[in-house]
């Protein structure tokens, strides 16, 4: 059964992937052999460019888990990963053709399988790539998914975004996920460090939020979290900072209900507003 494709974001670019293979829960087969050496090439060089960067700006969680991944020099297959992160936390990678709609998105995360983009970006998107391709996929959503409090975050986030869609609150969760999944940052001993996917495995930007005097850096809340819209395709002009994983799973504990309805009359933030109860965090 053929699937809808979903457009990410703003964008009137037709989606990437071929959906056509893919399931009606959107999974569809990892096609390991269809995988060019330029495509195992490009994952080889992005993979030793972004690991060169990690010391002193990634937290100390992604870096330990980071081996977990398997292969360096090509495209790992979806299933020797899932051989050691189903005993680690009880998550499975499955392969999807791109980004997928809210739904069944939400529903993969809370039954523990993690959507991965299964093509890569071409050489000449080394860079940049608009829409999540294998590389920001696996390298960087997926070492986390072994660490367990964080697991268990992400799961128990798919479980509250089923809840949020069938309120209509879709959009305000995913400004969750955006600010915490993939560009969210962490203070650890050292200091400042990013944990989020789209910050890892970018190779400006991951320096950039952690070090940049430009963008504003406050306390996790999630009333003000979800108030935030987002930018997709430029840094963050804020990033919200946690203390521990423990913290984030704690605090996503209560049921968000109260949340959107107070974001609803308080209404919305730009990334670039300022409110007076911006815990803001600095250096160090
Ligand atoms: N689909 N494959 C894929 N990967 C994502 O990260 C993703 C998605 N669909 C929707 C989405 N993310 C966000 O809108 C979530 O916040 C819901
Ligand atoms: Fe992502």
């Amino acid at each position: 059964m053929a699937v809808e494709p979903v457009v990410y974001g703003a964008s009137e670019r037709p989606p990437r992937g071929d959906y056509a293979r893919a399931q009606a829960d959107y999974t569809c087969a990892q096609n390991w052999a269809a995988y060019s050496d330029a495509d195992h090439d490009t994952y080889r060089r992005l993979y030793e460019r972004q690991t060169a960067l990690l010391p002193g700006l990634a937290c100390d969680a992604f870096i330990e888990a980071l081996p977990s991944l398997g292969a360096r020099d090509r495209i790992p297959r979806f299933e020797d990963i899932n051989k050691r992160l189903k005993p680690a936390t009880g998550w499975e990678l499955v392969a999807v053709p791109g980004l997928i709609p809210e739904r069944p998105f939400f529903d993969l995360l809370a039954n523990r399988r993690f959507p991965v983009t299964d093509w890569i970006r071409t050489p000449d998107e080394f860079d940049y790539v608009v829409e999540p391709d294998v590389f920001h996929d696996l390298f960087g959503h997926v070492p986390l998914l072994f660490n367990p409090v964080f697991a268990d975050y992400v799961q128990r986030y798919g479980a509250g975004g089923l809840k949020a869609h069938d309120l209509g609150a879709g959009e305000l969760l995913s400004r969750l996920y955006w600010y915490t999944i993939e560009f969210g940052l962490i203070r650890q001993a050292g200091g400042l460090r990013a944990y989020g996917a789209g910050i890892l495995s970018s190779s400006g930007e991951l320096r950039h939020s952690v070090t940049s005097l430009q963008p504003k850096r406050i306390a996790l809340d999630l009333l003000r979290c979800m108030r935030t819209r987002y930018k997709i395709d430029d840094y963050q002009a804020i990033y919200f900072v946690i203390d521990s994983f423990d913290q984030l799973f704690d605090m996503t504990a209560p049921d968000f209900a109260p949340l959107y309805e107070a974001v609803r009359s308080l209404g919305d933030l730009s990334a670039d507003d300022t409110i007076a109860s911006d815990s803001s965090i600095t250096f160090g």
